[in-house]
């Protein structure tokens, strides 16, 4: 770990504090009997991981051609998966289970922020998608093409997703809150043929835009969009731009209901989705058709112990990340699952719309992220207990470790003490769970993510690379392909190369901190990159630097993420500012507000902090570990490799002025 970076010692302070946690919660023995997965699935999958996988694509996906070699790594790190195969992705989510009986099923039970629902079945959904499909298809897009969608979480979004993977096309969802320049450099950078967005949605009790977002990305030329399809979600007014935009109640409810799934080969791509990255500029995480689609179908079938025939499945993930790609649009759906769909904020119109959501449509298996479950404690355990919560029998969580408290909270308040938590942890780039306990099987422990799904190979090394005994920690790494593995970073072979597979030799490096405990389980403990995680989002500090220095008035920025009791992270930015715009009372909500612009309203610094210098090294490298320090009001550690040892000193006596 980099002297600049600074991560370790947070890292080892959390350490200390997991290391006291020794409870234990085996699953009941009725749950245990009626798993989906039953003991003896990780000597299977040990035994030959390739056969193993091959096995779930087999059972979970419907293939017009079946697969002749289940892995091809001899370009490594570029890998084919069920190489020969071909399928229809959303012929797997959809047609199949129309063609099998199951068309009245209730695939997505949707509820808006304003109260309105609606709900579609298998039978329904399936439609929609062929007439978006033939829609889309009018409109110039063939296969291969790529798809912008900065959609809120409505059914459309789902609905536009498969439109694009029947067809062929490739989508990059961008999210909703991300600004008018990010959808931009996306559209720029996967060269979008459509765009698909909404008017709007609501947020907080209010209707909230979208649309203009789009026309400010597309008002400078040179960009490659031919037409944009906006849902009505708001009915707010918008800008209409003729020749170019489309009401999508126009285009697609029109269409015809009637289109045939062709079968795409499964190293077809599937989607790009941007991530951050440890440099300024986001990553397009190339994801690819058959390997994807059997992981996420398999570890949302086994982490959920889903009974599809009886479970409600709520997912509370927006599809901007990946989560809502995996687990809303994806393995929910191959699985013949009914699920939720919830539009809008959990504290609108009151702090139990989620507890009342769950009583409403009997939610069984529900996944939702720590920094969520953290804003629930502080509101208090009296609102969920208002609700009936008895239908829920799992629990999960995603996008960052999960604390021993907030697990705990989580699995008495809202699992009534007896239905199993599943930490999963995986990545945009990992495609799907990588690490979680089998609700079934596994004692499960708070805080930890546990036992490495069947089928994965994953590992905690040290320095060298060499793998850590038991009771240590060091770096996570993945040891062996996996189906759903990022294929590449779209336009950028050589960047997926040096990011992930250059730092150790013939693994995979996800950036991460992980340690064993006595019993080999994993505890994760966070980036040991520049990367922050903000209420579970990935925000690189190199990213927010560039969009502060990228105003007038300031010189110089470093950020770092704190500790934050609700979030997780939270973004602190440390300015040296220009001479002139020193005396500005406003400069920090101007600055504030600039990188929400730039970023979006998720990257917009809690604090910001103006400061005369910035600690750095010899080589010229901030010394964020020090800014940390303060960031978290400590006293600033060693900085004794300071260039200049002075500015610490400069630093604390300008924020106390
Ligand atoms: C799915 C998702 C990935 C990063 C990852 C890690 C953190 C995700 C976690 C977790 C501890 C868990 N992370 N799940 N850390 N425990 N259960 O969140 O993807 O947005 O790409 O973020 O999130 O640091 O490297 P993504």
């Amino acid at each position: 770990m980099s002297e600049a970076n600074g991560t370790q010692p947070a890292t080892s302070d959390a350490l200390e504090n997991l290391l006291q946690e020794n409870r234990k919660f085996a699953p009941s023995e009725e749950f245990a009997a009626n798993a989906v997965v039953k003991p003896g699935i990780y000597e299977e999958a040990d035994a030959d991981h390739e056969a193993f996988w091959a096995k779930q694509a087999r059972e979970l996906l419907s293939w017009n051609e079946d697969f002749t070699q289940t892995l091809d790594w001899s370009d490594a790190p570029f890998a084919k998966w069920f190489v020969g195969g071909t399928l229809n992705a959303a012929y797997n989510a959809l047609d199949r289970h129309v063609e099998n009986g199951l068309g009245d099923r209730v695939a997505i039970y949707f509820e808006g922020e304003p109260g309105d629902s609606r709900s579609y079945t298998y039978a329904q959904l399936t439609e929609e998608v062929k007439k978006a499909a033939n829609a889309f298809e009018s409109l110039g897009l063939a296969k291969g093409d790529r798809v912008a969608v900065y959609l809120p979480m409505i059914p459309e979004a789902v609905i536009t997703m498969l439109a694009c993977a029947r067809i062929g096309a490739i989508h990059s969802v961008v999210f909703g809150g991300f600004s008018a320049d990010a959808l931009r450099s996306r559209i720029d950078d996967a060269e979008a043929k459509l765009v698909v967005t909404s008017d709007g949605t609501y947020r907080r009790g209010k209707p909230s835009p979208l649309k203009p977002a789009v026309d400010a990305a597309l008002e400078a030329k040179g960009h490659s969009v031919s037409s944009v399809v906006v849902v009505k979600r708001n009915g707010e007014p918008v800008d209409w731009h003729e020749g170019r935009d489309r009401w999508w109640h126009e285009v697609v409810e029109s269409a015809s209901a009637d289109h045939t799934p062709v079968p795409h080969d499964a190293e077809h791509p599937l989607f790009i989705l941007y991530t951050s990255g440890t440099t300024g500029k986001p990553k397009g995480i190339l994801h690819t058709t058959g390997g994807f689609l059997a992981q996420s179908a398999f570890t949302h079938k086994a982490t959920f112990d889903l009974h599809a025939e009886t479970d409600v499945y709520w997912c509370t993930a927006d599809i901007g990340w990946v989560t809502g790609h995996t687990y809303v649009t994806y393995a929910p759906l191959i699985n013949g699952a009914t699920q939720l769909m919830y539009e809008g904020t959990p504290d609108t119109p009151h702090q139990g719309r989620w507890w009342e959501l769950v009583e409403k449509y009997k939610v069984s298996i529900m996944y939702t992220a720590p920094t969520a479950i953290r804003t629930m404690m502080k509101w208090g355990e009296d609102i969920p207990a208002k609700f009936d919560l008895s239908s829920i029998r799992v629990l999960g969580s995603v996008g960052e470790p999960i604390n021993p408290e907030a697990w705990m909270w989580y699995r008495r308040v809202i699992g009534g003490d007896k239905a199993p938590i599943v930490d999963t942890w995986w990545q945009t780039e990992t495609g799907a769970h990588m690490i979680a306990p089998m609700p079934g099987i596994t004692e499960t422990k708070p805080g930890s993510a546990q036992t490495p799904v069947p089928g994965i190979a994953v590992d905690v090394v040290d320095e060298m690379g060499q793998s850590v005994p038991n009771g240590h920690g060091g770096y996570l790494v993945i040891r062996k392909p996996w189906p759903a593995m990022l294929r590449g970073i779209w336009g950028d072979p050589e960047r997926y190369k040096e990011t992930y597979w250059s730092r150790f030799d013939n693994m995979y490096f996800a950036g991460d901190g992980a340690k064993k405990d006595d019993d080999g389980d994993f505890w994760l403990l966070g980036r040991v990159d520049d990367v922050m995680n903000v209420s579970g989002h990935r925000l690189s500090t190199t990213e927010i630097e560039s969009a502060l220095v990228s105003h007038p008035s300031v010189a110089e920025a470093a950020v770092v993420g704190a500790s934050d009791e609700t979030t997780g992270e939270a973004v602190v930015a440390f300015v040296i500012l220009r001479g002139n715009a020193v005396e500005d009372p406003e400069i920090v909500t101007t600055l504030r507000n600039h990188v929400g612009k730039e970023i979006g309203p998720i990257a917009k610094p809690r604090q910001i902090l103006v400061v005369p210098e910035l600690p750095k090294t010899r080589s010229g490298k901030i010394m964020r570990r020090l800014l940390k320090d303060i960031a978290e009001g400590r006293e600033a550690g060693d900085s004794s490799t300071l260039a200049d040892n002075t500015v610490m000193q400069q630093i604390t006596s300008s924020l106390k002025g």
